[in-house]
């Protein structure tokens, strides 16, 4: 065994950041353990290709059955495993899904939180164990008034949470800050805006969008049905996020740090670049529930190339993909309560204190989201 190696531990393995993290820290030379929970049927999709059977003698990946909501296994785990550096990942993570089932979600990513650094305490590890917390731009609540004078989020603006996700975890940002302040931990905040790729879970509404566009062209679905159209998301790519997590906890000084593109964009386009994807350019039309999206027109060319489709063949076999067919319409079903309307955040700090730079732009993602679920169908 090399005693230099460093240990990990990921709450939330199973998940898309998890995944992309448990890549990152394998590469890099870990011993990566992770937490599942106990499902009734396989979740562990995201991370197979990471697991050898230990029988067989690879053991620098490891699963360890276990809850955030159950402080008894995270103590057990911790010890055993000695990590020296933990990322609670691990969430309910839907904003939507909150409103459902709002005292589980305090459960899970608020105290959740709390049981990991009471852990890491109990056990005396307060100086060995880094510990980096998965904080949100939900925590903004797209508030106005609490931009920064250059108009974006950063690490000074306030919060102000619209969902019981964004409640839950706002204690989990300030426990995480408060361990640090009174018992000088080396516990960190990554104030993640969102970010996506192909193992985005597929109710997001990136992940949605691009599954329907690929089912729509191959004439597997017929409409899309989305909530409010009129938000915007300053989206990113998963990949890039996971290794700013990873630089966050190899910094002198523990702090807290904003990730984020910079840039924001209406869901709407978001609609309108994946369908594109696959030659299909749409008009929107109508306000609010009634709007919707209809084909204006195909670049015969480009569908083909990208669904391996002839469209004139698709046509004639009674999938009606033309011009004038509506593709999008708007379900008040999917509003929220209340809803985060825009969201921008400032890279500056991520950028100069850790070196931070991402490797794709907004089209990057839609391209590599889009021509993994044309895989699917
Ligand atoms: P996912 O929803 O893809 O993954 C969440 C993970 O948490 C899954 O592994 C899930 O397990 C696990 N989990 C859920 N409930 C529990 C529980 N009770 N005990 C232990 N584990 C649990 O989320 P992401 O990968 O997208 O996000 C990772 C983290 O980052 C989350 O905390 C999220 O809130 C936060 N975040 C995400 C952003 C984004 O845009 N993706 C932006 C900012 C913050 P299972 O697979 O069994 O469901
Ligand atoms: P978000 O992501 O709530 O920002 O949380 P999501 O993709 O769910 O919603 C983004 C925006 O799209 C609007 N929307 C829809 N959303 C979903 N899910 N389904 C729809 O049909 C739909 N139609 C429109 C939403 O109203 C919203 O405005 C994500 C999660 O990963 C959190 O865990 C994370 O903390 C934040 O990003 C940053």
């Amino acid at each position: 065994m090399n005693t230099n190696q460093k240990v990990a531990l990921i709450t939330g393995i199973t998940g898309q950041d998890g995944s992309y993290l448990a890549e990152l820290l394998l590469e890099k030379g870990y011993m990566v353990h992770g937490v599942k929970r106990r499902a009734s049927s396989f979740n562990t999709q995201r991370i197979d290709h990471l697991y050898v059977d230990q029988h067989e003698g690879h053991v620098n990946f490891k699963l360890h059955y276990g809850d955030l909501t159950d402080s008894t296994n995270i103590i057990r785990i911790i010890q055993e495993v000695q990590p020296d550096e933990i990322y609670n990942l691990g969430a309910m993570s839907h904003v939507k899904v909150s409103f459902d089932s709002p005292e589980y979600v305090a459960n899970v990513d608020g105290l959740g939180t709390l049981r990991i650094l009471e852990a890491v305490r109990i056990l005396g590890l307060e100086k060995k164990t880094r510990i980096y917390q998965a904080s949100t731009s939900e925590l903004y609540g797209g508030m106005t008034e609490n931009k920064n004078e250059r108009g974006f989020y950063d690490e000074q603006s306030p919060f102000y949470p619209r969902s019981p996700y964004g409640v839950a975890k706002i204690y989990g940002f300030w426990i995480t800050k408060n361990y640090r302040e009174a018992y000088k931990m080396f516990a960190c905040n990554g104030i993640l805006f969102n970010h996506e790729s192909p193992r985005r879970g597929e109710t997001f509404v990136t992940r949605k969008i691009t599954m329907a566009t690929a089912a729509i062209a191959k004439g597997k679905q017929d409409c899309l049905y989305l909530g409010n159209l009129n938000s915007q998301r300053d989206w990113g790519h998963a990949k890039d996020y996971v290794e700013a997590m990873w630089r966050i906890l190899q910094q002198e000084v523990a702090e807290d740090y904003v990730i984020a593109t910079g840039i924001t964009t209406y869901i709407r386009d978001f609609v309108r670049l994946s369908f594109l994807e696959v030659g299909i350019t749409l008009r929107f039309e109508g306000e609010n529930e009634n709007e919707v999206a209809i084909i204006e027109s195909i670049d015969e060319r480009k569908y083909q190339t990208a669904t391996g489709v002839l469209l004139s063949s698709f046509g004639e076999a009674g999938g009606g993909l033309s011009i004038g067919k509506v593709v999008v319409r708007v379900d008040p079903e999917y509003y929220r309560p209340t809803e985060v309307d825009v969201l921008i955040g400032d890279p500056t700090k991520s950028k100069t204190q850790l070196g931070w730079q991402p490797q794709y732009d907004l089209a990057g993602l839609v391209k590599e989201m889009v021509a993994s679920d044309l895989k699917l169908f």
